[in-house]
């Protein structure tokens, strides 16, 4: 609870005084609070969110990457007759206007093996390619293991809390 409680105050000062230190723009795309949790040692994979707004014209986010991870996957989740399931997106389409959050439960970027285990407190680097505004490196805040979304406190779904 300590832990969500200071979420939620560094999420209100983020407000008060503006953008969080991870938000990042490239052309007509903001990316807003990436972030992460904490990894426990041994683990080979780290999952990470953000929310992406489009100002402009249509675009795509066509590929993530990052130095931490031998591989970064666009997943979306799915429910299959209830049963909950990932699969890979090659692209995610950006509609003018769009606003589009990545988030426990539905759409995040999958970190596969990790080159070190993700630790609270720390910041891991991607970088996001869009079809038409380029390549943009963002900063993913790591946050505790367990934790939920920072600013959108949605709970994740029952089972997918690793997801
Ligand atoms: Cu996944």
């Amino acid at each position: 609870m300590r832990v969500l409680h200071a979420v939620a105050l560094a999420a209100f000062f983020a407000t008060a005084t503006g953008p969080l230190a991870g938000d990042s723009t490239i052309g007509a795309i903001s990316i807003l609070n990436p972030w992460t949790r904490a990894t426990p040692t041994g683990a080979r994979v780290g999952v990470g969110y953000f929310t992406l707004r489009n100002n402009g014209a249509a675009d795509a986010l066509i590929k993530v990457s990052s130095d931490a991870a031998g591989e970064a996957i666009m997943h979306e989740t799915t429910s299959d007759n209830g049963v909950m399931r990932m699969r890979a997106v090659d692209a995610l389409t950006l509609p003018p206007g769009a606003s589009m959050a990545f988030k426990p439960g539905g759409h995040h970027v999958m970190f596969t093996d990790l080159k070190a285990p993700f630790k609270a407190g720390d910041t891991i680097k991607a970088t996001l390619t869009f079809e038409r505004a380029g390549s943009v490196t963002v900063a993913f805040a790591v946050y505790a293991a367990g934790a939920a979304a920072p600013l959108d406190a949605a709970p994740a779904t029952p089972g997918m809390e690793g997801q």
